[in-house]
Formats: structure tokens, C-alpha cells, sequence
């Protein structure tokens, strides 16, 4: 279980899996068809001013065959050519599939997993980690307004409607790291809701689950362990979970791992050293908006014991 690198691709032409390269090919399909059709199309408006007065030859026959006997075969030889590549496993999730639940909030993405020896539930923030060569079925909704799950190489786009669940399908072939948006706008940080995308080998993905479902690490040493108190103290806890720590909140983002992640705030700030007191004390400077007070006048002691506090919750 390497390190993933931080993704920066989102591309729909560079697809990571069967199901995408599909959406990829009919895109090319369309992408060439419609130039082709366009360059026809602007090359008989050339003809017809050019050619000025008198009636072109067989006026009836171009109206017929272009306005209706062509876009009518075009339109339903291109149906029934999606359709047959549609894959017939989008309905129902095939055996073996790893069930994922995803609910966009505004502006992070919460996910969560069930941990396949203790059947607990393990929750993260903004990335979706997977085994390379397994489908997985994502269950996709909003408790607040309508937001859409995009991972461009996944193929497919997949509204989360409050109130509604819905199932997209998704399998990578490769392990791998790729980013996604979300793609539906739902208000003043809609732009800094990013989601990334992790593949591993299976066994590495088995091995990271087991690392996720451990609870919080205990506190080695005397700084992260007044960081450990600050958390409490400093009423986080209303909002965070840290499972074995504290477990209520569920207003932002499980904290449990947080020290593990690609980045904070939803591809906001990468996850180096430092970025975690910045992102504490100056949330509303870094992410106007956000649902998380900034802590501008916490004492540096405290944010310092904090932040090395989060940092360790690897
Ligand atoms: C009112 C609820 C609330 C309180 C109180 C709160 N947070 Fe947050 N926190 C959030 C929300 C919501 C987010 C997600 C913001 C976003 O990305 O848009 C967040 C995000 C974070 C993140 C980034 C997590 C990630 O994976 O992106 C960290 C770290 C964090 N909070 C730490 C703290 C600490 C430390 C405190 C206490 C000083 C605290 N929070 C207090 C609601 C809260
Ligand atoms: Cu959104």
C-alpha cells in the first residue's frame, strides 16, 4: 500500500476503466459525427448563397432527405448503438460488488464503507479509495441540495438529489489516483468540492481498509496529547467525530484519519505540514463560506497542540 500520489487529471478521455472507455468511445462518435455533419452542413449554405438566384435543382429531395430521412436514421442508429453498449450490470450490483455510500454536503463529500470484520461503519472525506479489477456500487444522495458525483475517468455523472438515492456503477482496471468535481452548482464554494479517487491492488486495498477501521491513534507524547484535549475543550467535538475520542458530531467531515489525507477541505489545501493550523484558525479565509468557524483567536499553544494532534491522526 504505496503512498498514492496527489491527482491532478480529470480528463473523460483518459478513462479508467470498461464502463468509461464505453462513454469515452460514444463521445468520440459524437465529437467527429457532429464536425462532419457541421462541415456538411456549413458547406451547402456556402453552395446555396453562392449559387444566387434561381431555384437549386430538386428542392423537395434536399428538404426531405435533409431535414428529416437523414437526422432520422443518424439519431436512431446512434440510440441503438448506445443502447448495446450500455453494460446490462448498471441495474443490479454483480456479485461480489464493494458497496460504497457517498452523501455530498455542502461543499465536502462524505464516504462510507463497512468494515468487513466488525461490520462497523468507517467514514471519510473527500476521497473514494477502491480495489483495481472489483465493481463497485456507489448509493449517491444530498441532505441538502441537489449536487452531481463526477469523476470524469469513472465515466458516468450521477445527480444526488435530497431525498432520493441513486446507484452509479463504477470499476478501474488499474490501481491509481484521479480527481473528480462536483459537477452540479450548489452554491458559494460549489468550485472547492473536489473528490479523489484512489485505486490500490486488492490486497492493498483490504490492508487500508483495516488501517481505516482501527479507531483513532492514541497519543504518543506530551504535545499531541494537550492537542487531544484542545480538541475537546475547544467543543470540535460538536461538529467531528473521532471514533474512540469522541463520537457525536456529524456536522463536518470524520476526523478519525484526517492526519492520512490528500488534502483538506475537499481539495482545498494539500495536507502538508502546517496545513492544518492554517485551515483551523483561518477556515473562513481559506474556504469563505464553509460550514466551520474559523478559530482566528485561539492562543498558538493551543492551535499549535491541535494541529499536531490532527496531523497524528493518521
Ligand atoms: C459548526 C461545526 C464545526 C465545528 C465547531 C468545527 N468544525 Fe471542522 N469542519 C466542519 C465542516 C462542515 C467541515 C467541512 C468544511 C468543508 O470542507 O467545506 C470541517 C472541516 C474540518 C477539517 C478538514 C477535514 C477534511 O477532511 O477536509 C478539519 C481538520 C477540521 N474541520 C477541524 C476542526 C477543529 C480542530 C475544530 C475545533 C477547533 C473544528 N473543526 C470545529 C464543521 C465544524
Ligand atoms: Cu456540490
Amino acid at each position: 500500500m504505496s503512498a498514492p500520489s496527489l491527482p491532478q487529471l480529470q480528463s473523460v478521455f483518459m478513462p479508467a476503466g470498461e464502463a468509461a472507455a464505453r462513454i469515452t468511445s460514444l463521445s468520440w462518435v459524437l465529437i467527429i459525427g457532429a464536425a462532419l455533419i457541421f462541415t456538411a452542413v456549413m458547406g451547402l449554405l456556402g453552395w446555396a448563397i453562392c449559387a444566387q438566384g434561381g431555384r437549386p435543382p430538386r428542392v423537395r429531395l434536399w428538404i426531405a432527405g435533409g431535414g428529416v430521412v437523414f437526422p432520422l436514421v443518424v439519431l436512431a442508429a446512434l440510440l441503438a448503438w448506445s443502447m448495446a453498449r450500455t453494460p446490462g450490470w448498471m441495474e443490479r450490483p454483480p456479485p461480489g460488488a464493494l458497496i460504497v455510500g457517498i452523501t455530498a454536503h455542502m461543499w465536502w463529500w462524505e464516504v462510507r464503507y463497512r468494515d468487513p470484520a466488525s461490520g462497523r461503519e468507517i467514514t471519510l472525506a473527500n476521497e473514494l479509495h477502491l480495489p483495481a479489477g472489483r465493481p463497485v456500487r456507489l448509493g449517491l444522495s444530498s441532505p441538502d441540495v441537489i449536487h452531481s458525483f463526477w469523476v470524469p475517468a469513472l465515466g458516468g455523472k450521477m445527480d444526488m438529489v435530497p431525498g432520493r438515492i441513486s446507484h452509479l456503477m463504477v470499476q478501474v482496471d488499474q490501481p491509481g489516483s484521479w480527481r473528480g468535481q462536483c459537477a452540479e452548482y450548489c452554491g458559494e464554494q460549489h468550485a472547492r468540492m473536489a473528490l479523489n479517487v484512489v485505486a490500490y491492488t486488492p490486497a492493498g486495498f483490504d490492508a487500508w481498509l483495516a488501517a481505516q477501521a482501527l479507531p483513532a491513534a492514541a497519543p504518543s507524547g506530551a504535545l499531541v496529547e494537550r492537542g487531544r484535549d484542545a480538541f475537546l475543550t475547544q467543543r470540535c467535538n460538536a461538529c467531528h467525530t473521532v471514533r474512540g475520542v469522541a463520537e457525536e458530531g456529524r456536522l463536518g467531515p470524520d476526523l478519525t484519519h484526517v492526519g492520512s489525507r490528500l488534502y483538506l477541505g475537499a481539495g482545498t489545501l494539500p495536507n502538508q505540514p502546517g496545513a492544518m493550523a492554517r485551515w483551523v484558525a483561518h477556515t473562513q479565509d481559506v474556504k469563505p463560506g464553509a460550514r466551520m468557524p474559523s478559530s482566528a483567536d485561539m492562543d498558538p499553544a493551543t492551535l499549535e497542540a491541535l494541529a499536531a494532534y490532527l496531523e497524528h491522526l493518521k
